[in-house]
């Protein structure tokens, strides 16, 4: 075999090209034509004993400087991986002149800084996430007593209920809530009537989802005031065994109401379920001096046909989760929980105008505070007519 060698290709030419043509012509016996300047080649192949080896040298006085930007690429460890790389399919190769290769390079350089700002929003997001993971951690752990608070008892059904279960909810204090808390695990996980936050569509809506999957558990979450709206969707669920588990929360009133007549300084007028006193329906201030009305939804859903399970404590509670879970039927679940315990609002505010005129100081005093906020709000986005 003959070998022909540029021996003044390499870096350190010809030092190392000259020293590997003899040590492959001693060992392989190989014949080496040496290339490159002869009176560079004599004096550097004299270092060695070639006597009897076949090298021999042919002159070629013309050496070409390397000018191209890719010149990286002729080095004698690259040359032998980019074929590899060709070889394996692993890269692709293109002749590229050099102005175009600076071009791409540009064009690269700026993608990958577009992508490290990419995983630099992605790691906010995810930091962001994680906080908001935390926070939802925390009001899942609250054990409230005696009564549980409603984030806790959105905690244990979330944890229960199953990846592939359908969550539904429409009315109360329950879509903020569970709009900050649950834990979506699907996109068809989350069920709630946003449109028009419509109370009594939450066990008709149940009936309808369960329908549509009979094969996953349908969850519905109903308020009392919600269940006292419709309930008797109930009765076609048991007519036509369609099976529905119903988790009423019962906080005696309209809890959402009530805060929200609370913040505008009304005291919750007439938002709980107690008898008048004087001919008025007591709010906030009247506390527990109130004769709360005796409704027994229990017995209410039972009297329909329902299987029913009353809970007292959270244990009952996440007990009866499972127990309906393995039942064949509508199964209602029943517990009392805090009206007054609630979610906090993040810095959200909901825009309910408060009266302009009140003879309650507290109201005159929301009325400030409304207009102020209200001022703040008109300033940071101007409505179209007013710009
Ligand atoms: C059909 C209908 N009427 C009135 C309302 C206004 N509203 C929203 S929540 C609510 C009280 C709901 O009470 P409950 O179901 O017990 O839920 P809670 O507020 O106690 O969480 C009312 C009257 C509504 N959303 N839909
Ligand atoms: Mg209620």
């Amino acid at each position: 075999m003959r070998i022909v060698v540029d021996a003044m290709g390499s870096d350190a030419h010809p030092q190392p090209d000259v020293e590997g043509a003899v040590l492959a012509a001693r060992e392989y016996g190989v014949e080496i034509v040496l290339v490159g300047k002869q009176e560079v080649l004599e004096p550097e192949l004299a270092k060695h004993s070639t006597a009897g080896l076949p090298i021999s040298i042919v002159h070629a006085g013309q050496i070409i400087e390397t000018h191209s930007i890719s010149a990286g690429l002729d080095y004698p460890g690259a040359g032998p991986a980019h074929a590899w790389l060709a070889r394996t399919g692993r890269a692709h190769y293109e002749h590229a002149p050099d102005a175009a290769a600076m071009q791409a390079l540009d064009h690269e350089a700026t993608q990958l800084a577009a992508s490290t700002e990419a995983l630099q929003r992605r790691a906010e997001a995810q930091r962001l996430h994680d906080a908001w993971d935390a926070e939802v951690q925390r009001i899942y752990d609250i054990r409230l007593a005696p009564l549980p608070s409603q984030g806790e008892l959105i905690g244990a059904l979330n944890d229960v209920a199953g990846p592939d279960a359908i969550m539904l909810n429409a009315a109360g204090s329950m879509p903020g809530d569970l709009h900050k808390l649950w834990r979506a695990t699907h996109p068809k996980n989350f069920h709630l009537e946003y449109g028009n936050s419509c109370m009594g569509y939450e066990i008709a809506g149940g009936l309808g989802a369960k329908m549509a999957a009979p094969a996953r558990d349908v969850f519905v979450i109903v308020g009392d005031g919600s269940y006292l709206m419709l309930s008797s969707e109930l009765v076609t669920s048991v007519q036509e065994g369609v099976k529905l588990i119903v988790v009423l929360w019962d906080n005696h009133g309209f809890k959402s109401i009530g805060s929200l007549s609370r913040s505008l300084g009304l005291d919750g007028f007439g938002t709980r379920f107690v008898r008048p006193q004087d001919g008025m329906l007591a709010g906030d201030a009247a506390g527990d001096a109130v004769e709360p009305l005796q409704i027994d939804f229990a017995m209410n859903a039972r009297s329909l046909g329902c299987h029913v399970i009353e809970c007292v404590t959270r244990a009952d509670y996440v007990a009866a989760l499972h127990a309906a879970k393995a039942a064949d039927r509508t199964t209602v679940i029943v517990i009392k929980n805090d009206r007054l315990h609630g979610v906090p609002g993040y810095e959200s505010w909901w825009d309910v105008a408060v009266p302009e005129v009140s003879e309650l100081p507290s109201v005159q005093e929301v009325r400030v505070q409304y207009e102020k906020m209200r001022d703040c709000l008109l300033y940071t986005s101007p409505s179209p007519r007013d710009s």
